[in-house]
């Protein structure tokens, strides 16, 4: 069947073909094996529309599935995601078709991946030394029950720390760690973007305000790069469309990153920035807008609090303070300020390219202090505030009074985000403070690649009894790990998902294929475990659908089913509404935009968003700030053992200066050696104008020795030189802090 002729009777067909499985689901598909879940998909012809998950931005794609494969992937025109974020341009463009990147489009190759973990496996050599015994399923779970109860009876249920994932199956891992008693759930966002949520809800009482790029004028973007770091797969989309139309971007970066090259094809800079100094161009900038009196008067003086406290503070924060600091001249500094505040309807965004530095909280909220200013906030063509619906998950409360944290969330960092704060985490399992953990779970998380210092977390990991890892791959986690339990790939699998964009809008995912190794999927292993463990409760004794489907009931007020039948199985809730502050204030305790917080005094900290300098940056010895990013074509640490995606792109590059390059006798393509306290590896140098001369950088993710064949030994790790501190007040790791020392 050729999908363009995909309408909307096909989509019920197929929501019809997949709601028959559901059906039997509800009906006692757990004792279904997988043959006989093979057997139902298999011989068939179908389009199944669901979401992906190469990364987490959960791209609506329409998987084609012949004979019970997985054969191709499209974008769905259905979803948002991959077309627009504002409501009206999701209706106009989605009749052009809808967008999905290259990871996506590889999707096939990490499901059918010859290299995932098929079967449980146990430890048998040292931690580490990857040898196994593979175990049945149920010898893996009956271990694992053993071994959790007897932490928990021995020397209590707070240490066991729970690490996961943020989109997937959070509910039902959150359930077991209320049952079994551990306060300690962490989620990563704590090492993603916790500090821009904190930064914002400081400011404006809302974590996530989403750049309306298609229909602004002006573009300020502060360490972000939706060209290559593709958060959402519309972005690229609205992002040039805006620029067709006719905006302006300004990108604020050390590299001149794919979405800075836009400014040299349309009006436009590139801000090549001191890294970490962010906070310091925004103040300056705020100074200027202040001073020059560009700022709006009119929402300052209806919807904000504290802007006389704020115009003090950065009477002194001026351009030529800022300069020195940044590395950005006075002159350019004045131009932006005013071209920001009277080009209007304007974006002023900043992600983690600002927000990973031990400042970041800081400097995000000085930036959102610039939409404060100029009132550029939940209005078209500005930051607009996303209304999400959501499942409500009937999770068991503990039962009994939990006991304190391990990572010191709301009390070290009493704006901690909901997510944790891994970093202190793992600093208890190495100090002991305020108690040591014996025993983490790992699921869909790749800690050792993805946390700052490596040699802490070697040393952290070591410290444990139990590791339990459930991945796809024999991932650096995995390899530390005592048991290693088959995770599943997103095409296997359900799930939720309340999308980010603009208006109110739910979407499923769903299995296009029954599990490739019949493997148990990560939410029936927290199942099973919990029952193992004697919790005979819901929502471990009921079928996993049967939870989506009361979530979903009480929620939005459909079921599974209902979801399922809707066109590409998406629920839309609504349009994008603007201005709702009007009419419910801001998310603030003062219901207003806060210059001044009352909150971070109350708590010791300075209320207002002044510049402090990140910790870490070059020195005589270390002489280069090194940064890091995404790319388009990899995720993370997960796509390196993806054979097309490592095809296209192989390895991480170390970008350098060309001028400093030819000092040092570097030429493009020369394995070069980067050191610091931390770490040394070698690295092959990208040799480059378009990277500030004191800063060096590279592609995140890379420099594995685990995974698997494909992506062993290929690149460099940078996790290896980041000191691995956390930002004050989110709790967010510092990935993007440091400096070394480069040389021939
Ligand atoms: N220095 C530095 N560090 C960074 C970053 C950076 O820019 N610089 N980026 C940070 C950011 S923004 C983030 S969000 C984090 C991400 O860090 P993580 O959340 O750890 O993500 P990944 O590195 O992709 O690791 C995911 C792991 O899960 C496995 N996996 C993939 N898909 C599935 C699945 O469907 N089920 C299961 N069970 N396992 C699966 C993969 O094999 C891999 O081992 O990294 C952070 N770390
Ligand atoms: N292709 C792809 N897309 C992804 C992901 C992925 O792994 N791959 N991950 C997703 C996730 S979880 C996230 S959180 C987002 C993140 O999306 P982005 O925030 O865009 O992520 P990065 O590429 O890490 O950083 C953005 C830019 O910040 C720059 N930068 C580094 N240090 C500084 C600094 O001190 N100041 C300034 N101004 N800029 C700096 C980097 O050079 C980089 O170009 O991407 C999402 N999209
Ligand atoms: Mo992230």
């Amino acid at each position: 069947m050729a999908k363009n002729n995909i309408g909307r009777r096909d989509f019920i067909r197929f929501a019809g073909i997949t709601g028959g499985i559901a059906g039997a689901h509800l009906a006692g598909l757990r004792q279904l094996g997988a043959a006989e879940i093979q057997a139902a998909l298999a011989a068939q012809d179908v389009w199944i529309p669901t979401c992906c998950n190469m990364c987490g931005g959960t791209t609506g794609v329409l998987a084609h599935v012949v004979n019970g494969r997985v054969v191709k992937l499209e974008p769905s025109s259905h979803n948002p995601i991959g077309v627009a974020n504002i409501s009206t341009d999701f209706q106009t463009l989605k009749a052009t078709g809808a967008r999905m990147c290259p990871k996506g489009n590889a999707s096939i190759m990490s499901l059918y991946d010859p290299d995932r973990v098929k079967k449980p496996l146990k430890r048998v050599g040292a931690r580490g030394s990857g040898q196994w015994q593979e175990i049945s399923y149920d010898q893996a779970v009956t271990e694992i029950a053993a071994k959790l109860a007897n932490i928990k009876s021995t020397s209590g249920p707070e240490k066991l720390v729970w690490f996961t994932e943020d989109n997937n199956f959070g509910a039902i891992q959150q359930s077991l760690c209320n049952v079994y008693g551990t306060p300690n759930f962490l989620q990563h966002s704590n090492i993603c973007d916790a500090a821009r949520n904190i930064g914002f809800t400081l400011a404006l009482g809302h974590g996530r305000p989403l750049p309306d790029l298609r229909n602004t004028r002006y573009m300020l973007l502060f360490g972000v790069n939706p060209l290559g770091a593709m958060k959402w797969a519309h972005l690229p989309r609205i992002l040039l469309d805006g620029l067709a139309n006719g905006a302006k971007i300004v990108v604020v970066d050390p590299r001149c990153s794919e979405t800075a090259e836009k400014a040299f094809d349309f009006p436009g800079l590139w801000l090549p920035i001191r890294p970490g100094t962010d906070g310091a161009l925004a103040l300056a900038m705020a100074n200027v807008i202040i001073a020059e009196r560009l700022y709006d008067a009119n929402f300052i003086a209806n919807w904000t609090v504290g802007f006389d406290q704020f115009a003090a503070l950065v009477r002194n924060r001026t351009p030529d303070w800022a300069a020195r600091i940044t590395g950005i001249s006075a002159d350019r500094i004045k131009q932006v300020a005013r071209e920001v505040a009277t080009i209007k309807p304007a974006v002023i965004d900043v992600w983690v390219g600002t927000a990973q530095h031990t400042n970041g909280t800081e400097a995000v909220r000085a930036i959102a202090m610039l939409a404060g200013l100029t009132g550029q906030i939940d209005a078209p063509g500005t930051g607009v505030l996303p209304e999400r619906p959501s499942a409500k998950y009937r999770v068991p409360a503990p039962s009994a009074p939990l006991p304190p944290r391990v990572d010191g969330k709301g009390t070290k960092y009493p704006f901690a985000h909901g997510s944790g704060v891994y970093i202190e985490a793992r600093e208890a399992m190495i100090t002991g403070q305020p108690y040591r953990p014996k025993a983490a779970v790992f699921v869909f998380q790749n800690f050792v690649l993805s946390m700052p210092n490596l040699a802490k977390t070697s040393q952290a990991l070591n410290n444990l009894e139990l590791i339990v890892a459930v991945d796809t791959h024999l991932s650096e986690t995995a390899l530390m790990a005592d048991y290693v339990i088959p995770g599943s790939n997103y095409l296997e699998r359900y799930e939720l998902l309340p999308q980010w964009v603009d208006f109110p809008v739910l979407t499923l995912r769903q299995p296009a294929v029954a599990p490739v190794y019949g493997q148990r999927l990560e939410y029936e292993f927290v199942q099973d475990l919990a029952l193992k463990m004697g919790h005979n409760i819901y929502p471990f004794n009921a079928p996993y659908e049967q939870f989506l489907d009361d979530a979903l009931l009480a929620g939005i007020g459909i079921g599974l089913a209902g979801l399922k039948a809707l066109p590409g199985a998406v629920f839309i809730g609504g349009d994008t509404r603007y201005f709702k502050y009007r009419t419910s204030g801001f998310g603030t305790p003062s219901k207003k935009f806060e210059f001044y917080s009352q909150q971070m005094k109350d708590k010791g900290l300075n209320p207002l968003p002044d510049y402090v300098r990140a910790q870490d940056g070059p020195s005589s010895t270390y002489p280069f700030y090194i940064v890091n990013w995404k790319e388009a074509l990899h995720t993370h640490s997960r796509t390196m053992n993806n054979r097309w995606l490592m095809d296209f792109h192989g390895e991480n590059e170390l970008w350098i200066n060309a001028d400093r390059a030819s000092a040092l006798g570097i030429n493009d393509g020369d394995l070069v050696t980067v050191e610091n306290q931390y770490g040394r590896a070698k690295a092959k140098a990208h040799v480059t104008s378009r990277i500030r001369p004191d800063v060096v950088g590279l592609t995140h993710g890379f420099g594995h020795w685990g995974l698997g064949p494909v992506a062993k030994g290929k690149g460099t790790n940078d996790n290896l030189f980041v000191p691995g501190k956390a930002d004050h007040i989110s709790g967010m790791a510092a990935l993007k802090d440091g400096a070394v020392r480069v040389y021939k």
